[in-house]
């Protein structure tokens, strides 16, 4: 138990634990929990509703899933998960994330890139803006109040590491009143944000 000003926090004891992460492919030995995120479930997040349903027609492909080994979601732990985001578009946008705030705005996050290639979008409630290029290697440091959004502009699928608080939560509901200011698209002329 720690105390800090008026604040009493309790832990958990949790053991130690080493797992075993495939910077290839994602995979995450051992995992407790997967979340797949497919095409029906980006409703509103790709300008081009028509070619998303088309999609959900023609089988629905996985956009991404994201591994993780559960720790308790409190103040003082640290959550760590690989996401694994599929290569593809719907129209001319690329595949990407959700993307979202952390519930608690105070909890920034740390990314790090394990194969293939994309953008980290990122974006404050009071118009901050940003775009980080994602390959293997880069580690990118989401502040706090920046809500945040892969995509994968690759030709494989785009793996990386994420490293953040256990009280973070996450707020999906407004980004999909507000979305992303840049969209990030397959063009003649290669990737273009826009
Ligand atoms: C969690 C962290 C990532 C994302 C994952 C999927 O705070 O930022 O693990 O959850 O990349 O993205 P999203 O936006 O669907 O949660
Ligand atoms: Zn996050």
């Amino acid at each position: 138990m720690t105390e800090s000003g008026d604040e009493t926090v309790t832990l958990k004891p949790l053991d130690p634990f080493a797992l075993i992460v495939d910077f290839r492919s994602g995979a995450l030995e051992p995992h407790t929990s997967r979340t797949e995120r497919r095409v029906s479930d980006m409703h509103g997040a790709y300008a081009d509703e028509q070619a998303l349903s088309q999609l959900v027609k023609d089988g629905d492909p996985l956009v991404y899933e994201v591994l993780q080994y559960d720790v308790p979601e409190e103040v003082g732990q640290l959550i760590c998960c690989t996401t694994v985001l599929q290569p593809g578009t719907v129209g001319d946008e690329y595949f990407m994330t959700k993307g979202h705030y952390h519930a608690a705005r105070d909890t920034g996050e740390v990314y790090l890139g394990l194969s293939g290639h994309g953008y980290l979008l990122l974006m404050t409630e009071d118009g901050g803006r940003a775009a980080k290029s994602m390959g293997p290697g880069a580690l990118a440091y989401v502040p706090p109040y920046w809500a945040h959004r892969t995509v994968n502009t690759g030709e494989e699928p785009f793996v990386f590491l994420a490293v953040y608080p256990g009280q973070a939560g996450h707020d999906y509901g407004t980004i999909e009143k507000t979305g992303f200011p840049e969209r990030v698209l397959r063009t003649p002329e290669g990737v273009v944000l826009r």
